[in-house]
């Protein structure tokens, strides 16, 4: 890989956009702020990164109950994702979806759909739709260890693979489905193994390692896009925070913690691009300064912004079709 092949710098900046928001949410929801609940994807930000940097505005993303670090990385805009965390009426759901639903289908990024596994036949359907009407449009479906092992995992991936349709499955093993470890869910040691059965490629990659996964997902979602069919990545990483809101994490010792905390994916990526002679010490300063900032606006344009007005409730919910003659 030559230095200027891959958008390093980018991604450093959206991997720091992710963390940073998400521990501001954190400190919010900790002070009464933001209602409802709230499950972090800190330490797996290389995961969304290193996808969506190969997607276009036009490619769609599917999510989970963890889903603001796939916006972000697909271009929903942070400000209206805290907005919705606030549930004013300039969120990307206008309030109606909160933490667990986060999407603007403008930049092709669903309201995340926080059923487990719900979303993999969904991303079917899309892709489906996206191959009948022509396009090359690819669909890209997040989801976790935990949902590999619902029956909507085996009915999504048989679909996608006997109709090639163009889809990424990326199954993010972080090792945990909330406290249950995959050592006690699974008799195999890679879930990618799985893609066998279905007839499509499966992958294995560090899914700490934003290169590795940029690399992988690229290959894939150009596969798809040359109508040859999906393909399931594993991304191996783990959560560097609690399942949701208040998680005492006794499921795991601090040992394995501090293991995974040592392969933090976003110091580990500015120490690389220093080597690399791509930053210095002030470059990435400012790449925090003006992440920083970024995060303060999306704040106050949360608390600026209205809440939504009672008559507002059965907007957008009902879709009723005139007939015609
Ligand atoms: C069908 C279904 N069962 C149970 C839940 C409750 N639940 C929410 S998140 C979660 C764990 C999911 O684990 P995983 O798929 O590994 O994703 P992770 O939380 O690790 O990102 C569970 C059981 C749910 N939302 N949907
Ligand atoms: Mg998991």
């Amino acid at each position: 890989m030559s230095k200027s092949d891959i958008p390093l710098l980018d991604m450093y900046r959206t991997m720091l956009t992710i963390r940073r928001f998400e521990e501001r949410c954190n400190y919010l929801y900790m002070q009464g702020r933001i209602p409802s609940t709230l499950h972090l994807y800190i330490g797996q930000e290389a995961v969304a990164t290193g996808v969506c940097a190969r997607l276009s505005p036009e490619d769609y993303a599917l999510s989970t109950h963890r889903p603001h670090g796939h916006a972000i990385a697909k271009g929903v805009a942070p400000r209206t994702i805290m907005a919705e965390l606030f549930a004013k009426s300039t969120g990307c759901c206008q309030a109606k979806g909160g933490s667990m639903h986060v999407g603007d289908v403008n930049v092709g990024m669903f309201p995340a759909i926080a059923i487990v596994g719900a979303n993999i036949p969904i991303a079917a359907g899309i892709a489906l739709a996206a191959k009948r009407l022509g396009t090359d449009r690819v669909v890209v479906c997040f989801f976790g260890d935990g949902a590999a092992n619902e029956g909507a995992f085996h009915e999504g991936m048989n679909m996608a693979a006997i109709w090639d349709l163009p889809v990424v499955y990326v199954c993010e093993n972080n090792l945990y489905a909330a406290s249950t470890s995959v050592s006690v869910a699974f008799k195999i040691e890679d879930i990618a193994d799985r893609a066998a059965a279905y007839g499509m490629p499966g992958v294995v990659v560090d899914g700490n390692d934003v290169v590795g996964v940029y690399e992988v997902a690229g290959e894939a979602i150009a596969r798809a896009r040359r109508g040859e069919g999906p393909t399931l990545i594993e991304c191996k990483t783990y959560r560097l925070c609690g399942h949701s809101r208040s998680d005492p994490r006794t499921y795991r010792s601090k040992e394995e913690e501090a293991l995974w905390e040592s392969q933090d994916p976003i110091p580990n990526l500015g120490e690389r691009l220093k080597a690399m002679d791509l930053a210095t010490d002030e470059t990435l300063a400012a790449i925090e300064r003006e992440v920083e900032a970024l995060v303060d606006e999306a704040v106050a344009f949360a608390e600026e912004s209205p809440a939504p007005q009672p008559t507002d409730a059965l907007n957008h919910v009902f879709y009723t079709r005139v007939q015609e003659g």
